[in-house]
């Protein structure tokens, strides 16, 4: 077993994961409540994965993930308050309560998401790392992934451009059992998810997830190896989420005593415990850190609560991209005639208008119109309007017209 770290360490290793931990027990409770809306991915239990991994990682590292990255945001520093009140999808939110619980995003922490597609966030990762390794820089981006994205075509073309372009990427599956309701051996013909990269050379690791010492020195290893040989690494972290895969989920897939054994397996008592038993920490430091979690998470409630829903005739902000990469992009493919909401490119420079009229769409420039100066659609009927919707003609065989009638 890994040496305990000292003291101060272990406090804030373990006051992290209470406060994660406390954190979403409550998004829980106001889930139910109606006060958070859309899905709601919990990671109660896997805590120790989380913290053991950021808490080795540097300030200017990269950290992304999938959707359920409550605790990773807050592991990085994000406030509860601002997580709690995207939850809530207020104006105070991290993601401006556009994204709610499952599009967590912190660009100052440099925690890169929240991310809804099951294996979506890989690509994005070897991205972030190309950039890394293109501007010279130093950090090293960390991303975290399940079980189940370990199958997707994505994982197979990070892999190989990772360890082709040498990236300054670090791989951790949160190895939770299951993708949703399918087990390990039931989604994976490669059960051994640390091999899944071996083919690409890209080395391999197992760890306990329940042991948060056990996931820092792991992670510290791989993060050293991107850092320091810009070669990538797959660590596979055996944890367990001990609610539902999302707020609905009748869990008929496992037995309740495979949960109760985990339970046992708990990864915050569990250190708590070791603490105790090493003389590291007491039981009143333990006891504290438990009522500071406690404050931070009602704080956090009440902050929420209080913040504005974000302005109606805000609707049409933050649709396309960041000001920062400002630009002209080729998604529209309706018809090439200006349509409502572009009437901005009359006063456009001629390439842009030219590429307006062959179909692309408005990205937003720093020096262009505002968002909110455009016409808004909402106010002025269909912004499709004029574009005859696709309709299968009479006793014709369209598949969607059929399912519509079922
Ligand atoms: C590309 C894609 N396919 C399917 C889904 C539906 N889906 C959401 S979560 C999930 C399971 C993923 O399991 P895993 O990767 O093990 O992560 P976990 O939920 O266990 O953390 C699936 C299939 C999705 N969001 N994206
Ligand atoms: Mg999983």
């Amino acid at each position: 077993m890994a040496d305990l770290p000292d003291a101060g360490t272990c406090y804030e290793l373990l006051a992290r994961m209470s406060l994660i931990r406390r954190f979403e027990e409550e998004a829980g409770r106001q889930y139910q409540r109606a006060k958070a809306g859309g899905f709601l991915h919990l990671g109660i239990g896997e805590e120790a994965t989380i913290v053991g991994t950021t808490s080795v990682m540097r300030d200017e590292d990269y950290l992304i993930g999938t959707y359920r990255t409550h605790g990773h945001a807050i592991a990085r520093g994000t406030e509860p308050k601002h997580v709690m009140a995207e939850l809530f999808g207020r104006v105070d939110g991290t993601s401006g309560g556009r994204g709610g619980s499952m599009h967590i995003f912190d660009r100052e922490r440099r925690f890169m998401g929240g991310y809804g597609v099951v294996g979506g966030n890989l690509p994005i990762a070897a991205g972030l790392g190309l950039s890394s390794e293109y501007k010279g820089e130093d950090a090293v981006t960390v991303c975290m992934f399940g079980d189940g994205a370990s199958n997707t075509g994505n994982f197979g073309e990070t892999m190989n451009l990772a360890a082709l372009w040498r990236l300054p990427v670090f791989f951790l599956v949160e190895n939770n059992l299951y993708g949703m309701g399918t087990s390990v051996e039931r989604h994976s013909a490669q059960t051994d998810l640390s091999k899944k990269a071996e083919g690409y050379g890209i080395p391999g690791e197992r760890v306990d997830g329940m042991d948060v010492v056990a996931v820092r020195e792991g992670v510290a290893e791989g993060i050293r190896r991107a850092r320091e040989e810009r070669r990538p690494t797959v660590l596979e972290a055996f944890t367990y989420r001990y609610r539902g895969h999302s707020a609905a989920d009748p869990e008929v897939y496992r037995e309740r005593e495979e949960v109760e054994e985990w339970r046992e397996k708990d990864p915050i008592e569990a250190f708590a415990r070791r603490c105790v038993e090493a003389g590291v920490l007491g039981e009143r430091e333990v006891e504290e850190v438990r009522a500071k979690a406690e404050e931070q998470v009602t704080e956090a409630v009440e902050f929420a609560d209080g913040s504005p829903e974000p302005a109606l005739d805000s609707l049409y902000e933050n649709l396309y991209v960041l000001d920062s990469a400002a630009g002209w992009y080729a998604v529209d493919e309706r018809s090439p005639e200006p349509h409502r909401g572009e009437r901005e490119e009359e006063s456009m420079p001629e390439a842009a208008r030219e590429l307006a009229e062959a179909g692309a769409a408005y990205g937003g420039r720093p020096d262009g119109p505002r968002p909110q100066d455009r016409p808004n659609p909402a106010e002025h009927g269909d912004a499709h309007e004029g574009v005859e919707p696709e309709v299968a003609e009479e006793g014709g065989d369209s598949p969607v017209a059929e399912e519509v009638e079922d």
